[in-house]
């Protein structure tokens, strides 16, 4: 075998076996380019991935509105210019909306990055890459995203992942800003994410407002089949016990919302999404609901098992209050739990107050 057929033999084998790929892993943005051009050029559709654009720009009869694949490739060594910013070398190849004479334009996307467009918050054109789903199941994603260059200045942007997003108003998995002046390289992850074969992984560069020159954007995308574990159930369980057993099997706690349930513990989980017996992938979080007891415990602010004017002065103590703190709930009078001391509580205190002077 001459060299160049060594290399394709040492690729095939890579790309076949777990040599180069971690078992599991379904796609790699970059590494899947690197393939991709190992013949010469990076098709549309190599590896399952496409390079183009979704735009919310209605002119011109709606035709560039939506998804479109960048119409033009550019490659090294051409005479053809690519939009890069003087002084820096430009990627070997980029997808642009560009062509023949006037080179690769944003947006753009290359092996490691993306470029948006945009001069109006109704002419936005954000840069997108997606990758087609040979899967069915439960995936993670993950990878990292920020600004290409440390020193030069852009506008601020916003990096997202979707499922099947046709247009800029689709909902997104996940998103991140990144403003003009962060230069951090972020690192996302999306542990858990149910996809059909078919369906479109979409990676998503778009301006935050109406401007987006000089927006290069770094980043990255791993997909594998998620490691599954089964949701334990965590109901009628402290919240700190809930934590620790959602971390003991290799997930998170999520989001904590309150509500009365006269039927569970003050202080414990009421509910839990998703529920216990489902698979998910680890390190995904399970949403709680704490119960606040009945509303007549949940009033009873010095726990004197009733309702009285002890009680309504700690609460008018802290009428209007905006930043009642998940430890003490501004001392209780924070009767329902959503940070604030108003009118939703006071609303709970007179139904128990005129209970309580009923009887
Ligand atoms: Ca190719
Ligand atoms: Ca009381
Ligand atoms: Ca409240």
């Amino acid at each position: 075998m001459n060299q160049r057929n060594h290399l394709f033999f040492f690729l095939f084998v890579c790309m076949t076996t777990p040599l180069c790929r971690s078992a599991g892993t379904l796609a790699n943005s970059v590494l899947d380019w690197e393939f991709s051009r190992m013949d010469g050029a990076v098709n549309q559709g190599e590896f399952g991935w496409e390079y183009g654009y979704i735009s919310n720009f209605t002119g011109n009869d709606g035709s560039f509105y939506g998804w479109h694949p960048n119409p033009f490739y550019w490659q090294q060594p051409t005479d053809i210019s690519i939009y890069w910013p003087q002084g820096y070398t430009p990627p070997a190849e980029a997808w642009g909306i560009g062509g023949d004479s006037t080179g690769c334009r944003p947006p753009m996307s290359w092996k490691d990055g993306g470029y948006p467009w945009a001069q109006a918050l109704n002419d936005q054109w954000a840069a997108v890459r997606r990758w087609q789903s040979s899967y069915t199941g439960i995936i993670r994603i993950s990878g990292s995203v920020g600004r290409y260059y440390d020193s030069l200045q852009g506008w601020d942007v916003v990096f997202s992942v979707a499922i099947n997003a046709e247009d800029l108003t689709a909902p997104v998995l996940y998103s991140i800003p990144i403003p003009w002046n962060d230069y951090t390289l972020h690192t996302y992850v999306l542990p858990s994410v149910s996809v059909q074969q078919g369906d479109h992984i979409t990676f998503l560069i778009n301006a935050a407002g109406a401007l987006a020159h000089n927006s290069y954007i770094r980043y990255t995308a791993t997909i594998e089949e998620a490691t599954l574990v089964r949701v334990p159930n965590v109901t009628q369980q402290s919240l700190v016990n809930a934590e620790k057993t959602l971390i003991g099997s290799g997930l998170l706690l999520g989001g904590v919302q309150y509500d009365f349930d006269p039927l569970t513990p003050v202080e414990h989980v009421s509910s839990q999404n998703p529920n216990a017996g489902a698979q998910i992938g680890q390190g995904a979080a399970v949403d709680v609901t704490i119960s606040l007891g009945s509303e007549l415990e949940a009033v009873d602010i010095d726990d004197d098992g009733g309702v009285g004017l002890s009680d309504l002065a700690v609460f008018s103590g802290y009428w209007m209050h905006a930043d009642c703190d998940s430890l003490l709930w501004c001392a209780g009078a924070d009767v329902n739990r959503d940070g604030y001391v108003d009118a939703d509580d006071l609303l709970v205190v007179a139904a128990q107050w005129v209970q309580v002077r009923d009887i």
